[in-house]
């Protein structure tokens, strides 16, 4: 026994060690996924297709820095999918990934063309760029398991510009961030490059974002000194090969506070010079610098109106000092509203700048929130849409979710974006959409733009909730072609970000279809809006009354009394609904309008009929109820797909999603029991009455206005 002894012990210690690697191989393999990598994880696939086993290259026609940057992500990534790596190469001697610049190429200037031959797989494009995004386009294919042998996808872009809006501070901050601080270490910069830049950059190329505005539109003249430039330079200088150009957010008043000037009138000819050199001298840094964001007049930031000019004079000022550089553009915003009691806010931005359709110069693109208000969960289409037909606009959205529960809520925005993005203008007939008014095809617009004000920060993860992902993801994806559907952008993020698992897949896109319209449920259905917490745009707050300006209370926008609720915009009192073309008149007519825009638009009774049979009463109650059950059906969802999703990002969501359920029933109570004062009508029966009075709710949102 004794002579055995070592020998067993030796076995027993093999057989503990091998048992020690395979615990240390599982924990490597379901390694703790923190959303870092985003919708490029390149983990290896569980199937290789043959072609893909049989590939020895990438071949590019040059090492520019656009095509390196191209042929290093294609072996990076198919390193990570298939385990094999691929030479790159100038010449084909074997099986490879081609790409191949065609000036004939069926696409436009950043398209591309993925095909097939033979045993190759071959990206054409006229461009580089379109190079690039054909690369990425390959890998997407790819990570979703699409059939490679019928590989034929030809795609270009519909619209020119397609930004992020960042709204980040020099001091670090991000005005309506909620994942961290900037991504731009102002203080390191330019010396210490921090490769997260990179992968920014990488992302956004991915997707097809083509320029970035680095700043806040409540803009400090700081970016502008010589100091700050060479910052913006050196991110510049990241993001040039992934095909992305820096912008600025500029100060209007920046002649006089940091030029020294007596006045910043942009009709003054010093003032105009001083534009001029300070163009001068960032293009002499950024040769491809993209242009200026002006955010003007408006919530208390300078503009042209302090010197009695237009918004087209302050426009023309900065479109003159960019005259000499043909890439450089100016978009001027339309979000302006005044203080007026009587007023319509609605209305505002409209009767502005409609008037000036004409007078802007064609370097001159007007970047117009998707709708009239401020980003709310849901809101008609902005009436300046299809009613600027010379002016270019810029359609901005907000992917940050300033009035959308933040980064705590879960809610998928494609279908929000679509929703304005298809809705009919009517400009010239039927078919006139946003979209279409947008990319320039109604109006013949020489640029076009979108804007999506970004939802990241310097959180590991980048967006705070893990699925605030897919709405970065879905915005650069509806940038380059409007026409995808929502559930098509959430198939592909939730299988290049979560899982391939079918089931899974189809389980956690249900969820991300349902969730705005759940979210809008529990905050603002029929038609509300507005009636958030004050100035932070957190949690319910409908009886606030009293503010700076009449506009910023809740009780402007949803009128509630003891007859009934909603904003009357038809003729008989604000008269917005007639900014629109008559077929939209009609379609938001009392007669006609969907109950999910009723209270935009009417100011009805209490007992007013809905088509669901119920009195509006009870169905604003029904829908508040049926959002608290939207965000449970959430959370069982989620908790049947554990098994395919990375424990860590599996948590993450579930503690977001039951923070969300109980806010949802915040949401709920405080609505329903504020507006029973008024309606003084009983819960609908089958509904459980809430369990707290509207005192204990209204607490509740003063813990959260506390600073
Ligand atoms: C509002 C935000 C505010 C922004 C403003 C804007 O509350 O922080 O500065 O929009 O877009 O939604 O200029």
């Amino acid at each position: 026994m004794a002579f055995f002894y070592p020998f067993r012990k030796s076995i027993i210690f093999q057989r503990l060690s091998q048992l020690l690697f395979v615990v240390l191989l599982f924990s490597t393999s379901t390694r703790a996924d923190d959303g870092y990598r985003l919708w490029l994880k390149y983990d290896r696939l569980t199937k290789v297709q043959p072609i893909l086993q049989n590939l020895q290259g990438i071949i590019t026609p040059s090492d520019s820095p656009i095509l390196k940057v191209a042929a290093e992500e294609l072996q990076t990534a198919i390193k990570g999918l298939t385990g094999k790596t691929l030479a790159i190469q100038k010449t084909a001697n074997s099986a490879s990934i081609i790409l191949k610049i065609n000036p004939s190429e069926g696409v436009n200037n950043e398209g591309y063309h993925l095909s097939r031959s033979l045993g190759n797989l071959v990206i054409s494009a006229q461009t580089e760029v379109g190079l690039l995004y054909g690369s990425f386009a390959l890998l997407r294919e790819i990570q979703t398991l699409q059939p490679l042998e019928k590989l034929n996808v030809t795609s270009s872009p519909k619209v020119q510009h397609r930004l992020l809006n960042h709204w980040d501070n020099n001091n670090g901050s991000i005005e309506r961030g909620y994942a961290g601080s900037t991504l731009w270490h102002w203080f390191d910069l330019p010396d210490v490059i921090d490769p997260r830049y990179r992968d920014y950059a990488r992302a956004n190329a991915s997707i097809g974002i083509n320029g970035t505005v680095l700043n806040n539109v409540n803009a400090s003249a700081r970016f502008l000194t010589p100091e700050y430039l060479k910052k913006v330079a050196a991110l510049a200088d990241v993001f040039r090969p992934y095909g992305i150009k820096v912008y600025l957010s500029v100060f209007f008043a920046a002649p006089k506070t940091l030029g020294g000037l007596k006045t910043s009138d942009p009709l003054d000819p010093e003032v105009k010079r001083w534009w001029a050199e300070k163009t001068k001298e960032i293009y002499t840094l950024i040769p491809d610098f993209g242009g200026y964001l002006v955010k003007a007049n408006s919530e208390g930031e300078p503009g042209p109106q302090d010197y009695n000019r237009t918004h087209a004079d302050g426009a023309r000022m900065l479109s003159e000092a960019l005259m000499p550089y043909p890439q450089g553009v100016v978009m001027w915003r339309s979000f302006v509203y005044k203080a007026d009691p009587n007023g319509d806010r609605f209305k505002e931005g409209y009767e502005e700048f409609k008037p000036l359709d004409g007078k802007f110069d064609p370097n001159v693109l007007v970047q117009v929130k998707n709708g009239p208000i401020d980003f709310q969960p849901r809101e008609p289409f902005h009436p300046l849409f299809g009613a600027m037909p010379q002016t270019p606009l810029v359609m901005e959205f907000q992917l940050t979710q300033e009035y959308l529960g933040f980064a705590t809520h879960l809610a998928y925005m494609a279908p929000l974006f679509k929703e304005c993005l298809d809705s009919d203008t009517y400009a010239k007939g039927k078919g006139s959409t946003v979209a279409k008014v947008i990319d320039g095809s109604v109006h013949g617009y020489q640029k076009t733009g979108m804007a999506g004000v970004a939802n990241t920060g310097s959180d590991r993860n980048w967006t705070g909730h893990p699925m605030g992902q897919a709405n970065w993801y879905a915005f650069g994806r509806l940038a380059w072609n409007y026409s995808l559907s929502s559930d098509k952008i959430a198939e592909e993020w939730i299988r290049l970000t979560l899982t391939n698992d079918n089931k899974a897949v189809s389980t956690i896109q249900d969820m991300m279809l349902h969730s705005r319209e759940t979210l809008v449920n529990y905050m603002t259905p029929l038609g509300l809006h507005h009636i958030m917490g004050n100035s932070l745009h957190y949690g319910p707050n409908p009886w606030l009354a009293k503010n700076a300006r009449p506009d910023w209370t809740s009780v402007y926008y949803h009128k509630a009394d003891e007859k009934g609720i909603g904003f009357d915009r038809t003729e008989s009192s604000s008269k917005a609904l007639g900014l629109y073309a008559p077929e939209v008149q009609k379609q938001w007519s009392l007669a006609a309008c969907p109950p999910e825009y009723l209270l935009w638009f009417h100011h009805v009774p209490w007992t007013h009929p809905m088509p669901s049979g119920r009195i509006l009463w009870d169905e604003l109650c029904h829908r508040y109820y049926e959002g608290v059950a939207g965000v449970a059906r959430l959370q069982l969802q989620w908790d049947s797909v554990k098994s395919q999703i990375d424990p860590e990002l599996f948590t993450n969501v579930k503690g977001r999603l039951s923070i969300q359920h109980r806010e949802a029933l915040w949401w709920r109570d405080a609505c329903v029991l504020y507006f029973q004062t008024l309606s003084k009508r009983p819960i609908p029966e089958g509904l459980e009455k809430p369990t707290r009075t509207l005192e204990e709710v209204k607490k509740l949102v003063d813990v959260y206005q506390i600073r």
